[in-house]
C-alpha cells in the first residue's frame, strides 16, 4: 500500500501512515500513539484486546521512534487532535529512538549539537519552507527577465573581498582560497556577453565574529547585469526583486510566520528610500545623539545600522534603507568611482545590512590602477584580464540569504541556517 500524508488522508478507507511518534500513552487496555509526519499529526487508538500480539512492540516503543501504521481513519469528536483517529490493523516500528538528548528548553547551542532532532519541530521547518519560497520567488523573477543561472567555482586563486577574511586551502603544490563571493566570475559572465546572470551558492568568510548575524559559511544570492546607466539601476532591480519575493512569502506563509514567530511580513513599497552616508550620520546625530567614532568614518557601524532602522521608519515609514556614498578606502577596489565616490550602496533591512551592490569599474586601465593601489596587481591579474578585450558597463549585488531569512522571522543567524558554521563550530 502507498503511504499517505496525514493531512490528506481520507476517512473510512484503508490508509498507510508513517512518521515519528510524538506521544505515547500505553495503558492496560488501550494504547494511544500520536504519529507526526511533515503534513500534520494523527492519533492512533489501539484496543489491546484486539491485538494481543502487539503487547511486546507497544511496551518497547519510545518517543520519536519511526513507525508504520495501516488501518482506517474514523471520525471521533472526542479526539482532541482533529476529531479523528486511526484504528490500526498493522503496526510496525521502522526505527526505535534512544532516550532523547534534547529538552524543550535547551539553549540554541545544545539544539545545534542535535540539529537533526531540533529541526523536527514545525516551527523550525517553517524556516526552510519560507526560505524555499523566498529563493524560488527570486529565481522566478529573474528567469522571467531573461537572467541566466550560473554556478561559479568556489576554489579560487585570489581573494575577491579582502585578503584578511579568506580561507586558504592546500591545492596540490599551490595555495587556493575558498570563494568569499562569486564576484570575479559574475563579472566574467558580463565580459562573456551573458548580460544578465545570477547565482545562489556557498560563500566563505574567515571572520572571527561571534554575533547573531555572522557565520563563516553562508548562502549568497548574487546577480550581475550589463548596460546599466548607473548603480541606481541596480538598487531599483533589487527593490523590485525583494518586493516580489516578500509578497510571495506573505501570501503563502504570512499567517504561519505570525502564529509561530509573532512577526508580520510587510511587503515593502517601491521605491525604497535612499540616503547618502554623510547625511545619514547627520540625522543620527541630530535625532538620537549618535556620534560615529572617527576610525569608522566612511563606513557604517552595527550601531548606526540599528539606528538607521529607527530613522527609516520615522522618516519614510519603510523597513528598508539604501545607503550610498561610502568612502572609497572602505569599499572593494572593483567599485566604479565618480569624483572619488564609490558608485555603490548597502541595503539595510530592519537594522541589519543584507546587501552590498555597485556599478563595477569595467575600464581596464582604471581597474588595474585601483587594484594596484591596494597592492593587488599580480594576484588579480587573471581577473583584470576579463576587461581587456571589451566588456559592457555593468553592476550587481550580493545578498545574504541567511540574513534575509533571519530578519524575516526575527531570529538569530544560528537558528536561521540549516547548519551554522563559526570559528568554533564545524559539526554536525
Ligand atoms: P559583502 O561582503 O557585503 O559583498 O557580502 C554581501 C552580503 O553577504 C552577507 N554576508 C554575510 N552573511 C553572514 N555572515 C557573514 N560573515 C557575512 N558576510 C557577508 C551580507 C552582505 O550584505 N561581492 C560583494 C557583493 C557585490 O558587490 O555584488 C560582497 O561580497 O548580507
Amino acid at each position: 500500500m502507498n503511504r499517505t500524508f496525514i493531512k490528506v488522508a481520507q476517512t473510512n478507507v484503508p490508509v498507510k501512515i508513517e512518521g515519528f511518534l510524538e506521544r505515547i500513552r500505553n495503558t492496560r487496555n488501550m494504547a494511544f500513539l500520536v504519529v507526526r509526519d511533515r503534513s500534520g499529526a494523527l492519533q492512533a487508538t489501539i484496543k489491546k484486546e484486539q491485538h494481543p500480539d502487539w503487547t511486546e512492540v507497544l511496551d518497547h516503543l519510545t518517543l520519536e521512534s519511526v513507525v508504520s501504521l495501516e488501518g482506517t481513519i474514523q471520525e471521533n469528536p472526542q479526539v482532541k487532535l482533529g476529531g479523528r483517529e486511526l484504528i490500526p490493523t498493522r503496526l510496525e516500528p521502522l526505527s526505535l529512538a534512544a532516550a532523547l538528548p534534547l529538552s524543550k528548553d535547551a539553549n540554541i547551542d545544545t539544539r545545534l549539537d542535535y540539529r537533526w532532532i531540533d529541526l523536527r519541530a514545525e516551527k523550525e521547518r517553517l524556516i526552510f519552507e519560507v526560505q524555499t519560497c523566498l529563493v524560488s520567488a527570486m529565481r522566478t523573477f529573474l528567469v522571467e527577465r531573461d537572467f541566466l543561472e550560473i554556478h561559479t567555482p568556489k576554489l579560487i586563486a585570489a581573494a575577491s573581498e579582502s585578503g584578511a577574511d579568506v580561507f586558504e586551502v592546500d591545492y596540490f603544490d599551490q595555495k587556493a582560497y575558498l570563494a568569499q563571493s562569486p564576484q570575479f566570475y559574475k563579472q566574467m559572465a558580463m565580459a562573456s556577453g551573458f548580460e544578465r546572470i545570477f547565482e545562489t551558492g556557498p560563500v566563505f568568510r574567515a571572520e572571527k565574529s561571534y554575533t547573531n548575524r555572522h557565520t563563516t559559511e553562508f548562502t549568497g544570492f548574487d546577480l550581475e547585469f550589463s548596460y546599466i546607466e548607473s548603480f541606481h539601476d541596480v538598487m531599483q532591480l533589487e527593490a523590485e526583486l525583494l518586493t516580489y519575493a516578500l509578497s510571495q512569502v506573505q501570501t503563502r506563509y504570512g499567517e504561519a510566520i505570525t502564529r509561530l514567530y509573532g512577526k508580520e511580513v510587510v511587503v515593502p513599497k517601491l521605491p525604497f528610500p535612499v540616503i547618502a552616508l554623510p547625511e545619514l550620520y547627520r540625522e543620527l546625530e541630530q535625532r538620537y545623539g549618535y556620534y560615529l567614532p572617527e576610525s569608522e568614518r566612511g563606513d557604517t557601524t552595527t550601531e548606526a545600522e540599528q539606528l538607521s532602522y529607527r530613522f527609516s521608519m520615522e522618516e519614510f515609514g519603510h523597513e528598508f534603507l539604501l545607503i550610498t556614498d561610502f568612502a572609497a578606502q572602505k569599499r572593494a577596489f572593483y567599485h566604479m568611482r565618480k569624483e572619488g565616490v564609490p558608485q555603490g550602496y548597502d541595503l539595510v533591512w530592519r537594522g541589519v545590512e543584507i546587501t552590498t551592490g555597485a556599478q563595477r569599474e569595467h575600464r581596464y586601465d582604471v581597474l588595474c590602477q585601483q587594484a594596484n593601489e591596494r597592492g593587488l596587481g599580480e594576484d588579480v591579474r587573471f581577473y583584470t584580464e576579463f576587461f581587456r578585450y571589451g566588456c559592457p558597463p555593468h553592476g550587481g549585488f550580493g545578498l545574504g540569504v541567511d540574513r534575509l531569512t533571519m530578519l524575516l522571522l526575527g531570529i538569530g543567524i544560528k537558528e536561521a541556517m540549516f547548519l551554522f558554521r563559526s570559528p568554533n563550530r564545524l559539526t554536525p
